[in-house]
């Protein structure tokens, strides 16, 4: 990043899980920042968050808080973006979000910056860039070194991910739950519709017409824009674990061209924003743990499908509010400003 270049960023939903992970990803990989405008509900106007060891105030959410500045990365719910970031987008200053208000939209890029940086160019258009749902970024990242290699056919893939998805008060009701539970009290539900402690939720986000959930149908249609793929078969089933950071998958793809385990993990050895963690004698398999606080994906369980001609299982994990939401989001960013401001 050239030194002279100093940009101006607001953070849309600063208060909320991802918005402070991405004030701590601006200070952490140094970006350039010039001004850095703190924005949420008028709930949280007058708060102060650190950044760079000053506590900077919280203003609420106004378009003409965008006036002046260059980029604003919005964290603040569907809603919130799909009313400000043309807002924003009008007066200059170029949007990557992080809700799914506009990852669809055919004028908008969809973005991970390991597998196609490329879309970026095409921001122009309506001054925003999407940022992935958090369970399609990890399983791309993964999946883009063996569809240029072998080509996917077909992808089935099961989610074990964390409430830190929902947000804060998400964190705070399994916390409560557990808790109570272990207290031999009953858990109280508010944010999902049964208790997350000691139980699993095939459900995130909402129910469709299909059957099956939002979030699923995220996984299908962002991997199919973001490696530019219609033909490409997804089926997906999202499940809420009691787990507070990291998303854990279970993948197999049906490869075009035969590949061969072995020869999978070393080419996602090299693979850029991997860490293959696969070393089953001595019990190394990639953990929620180990993702928590770290922006790389996890891949390892990398073995032959002994049920088909060409498949692969994986085992892939990614801190959710980390690479999931707020560094992929900054990322593109980085690249924006290096390669378009
Ligand atoms: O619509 P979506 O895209 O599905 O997103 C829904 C929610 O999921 C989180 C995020 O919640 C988002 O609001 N989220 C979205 N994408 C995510 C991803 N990829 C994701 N989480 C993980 N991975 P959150 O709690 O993390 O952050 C919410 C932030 O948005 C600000 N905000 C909300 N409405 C706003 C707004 N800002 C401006 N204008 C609006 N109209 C919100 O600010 C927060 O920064 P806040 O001031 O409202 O929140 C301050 C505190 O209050 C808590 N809170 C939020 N809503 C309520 C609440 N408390 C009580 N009741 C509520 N209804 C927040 O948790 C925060 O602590
Ligand atoms: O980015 O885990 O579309 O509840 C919305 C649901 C993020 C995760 C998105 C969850 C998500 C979220």
């Amino acid at each position: 990043m050239t030194d002279q270049k100093k940009v101006n960023v607001a953070v849309v939903g600063a208060t909320g899980a991802v918005g402070n992970q991405m004030i701590a990803c601006l200070e952490e990989r140094n970006f350039p920042v010039g001004t850095l405008r703190l924005l949420a509900s008028s709930r949280s106007a007058g708060k102060r968050l650190g950044y760079r060891g000053e506590m900077l105030p919280v203003e609420e959410l106004r378009a003409d808080a965008f006036e002046g500045m260059h980029i604003a990365l919005f964290s603040a719910g569907g809603r919130v973006s799909a009313r400000f970031a043309p807002q924003a987008a009008e007066r200059g200053c170029v949007v990557v979000d992080n809700s799914s208000a506009w990852r669809m939209d055919p004028e908008v890029p969809l973005v991970v910056p390991e597998v196609n940086a490329h879309a970026i160019a095409g921001y122009t258009k309506r001054g925003i860039i999407a940022n992935p749902n958090c369970s399609t970024i990890q399983m791309v990242v993964a999946l883009n070194p063996i569809y240029r290699r072998y080509g996917i056919r077909r992808i089935v893939v099961a989610t074990y991910q964390a409430v830190s998805g929902t947000g804060k008060r998400a964190i705070e009701e399994l916390s409560g739950q557990t808790r109570a539970v272990l207290d031999g009290a009953g858990a109280a539900c508010s944010v999902y519709p049964h208790p997350i402690a000691f139980n699993c939720l095939p459900h995130i986000d909402v129910f469709l017409d299909n059957g099956y959930t939002k979030e699923e149908m995220k996984m299908v249609n962002e991997t199919r824009k973001i490696l530019e793929d219609d033909t490409l078969a997804v089926s997906a089933t999202t499940v809420r674990v009691p787990v507070f950071y990291g998303h854990s998958e279970a993948v197999n793809v049906e490869t075009r061209r035969h590949a061969i385990a072995a020869e999978v993990r070393e080419l996602l050895r090299q693979a850029p924003g991997v860490k293959v963690v696969d070393d089953p004698a001595a019990n190394r398999y990639p953990l929620a743990t180990d993702a928590q606080g770290q922006d790389l994906t996890l891949v390892g369980r990398i073995r032959q499908d002994e049920s088909i001609a060409d498949g692969i299982n994986l085992w892939v994990v990614a801190d959710n509010i980390r690479k999931g939401a707020a560094t992929n989001t900054v990322q593109i960013a980085e690249v924006l400003t290096e390669k378009y401001l």
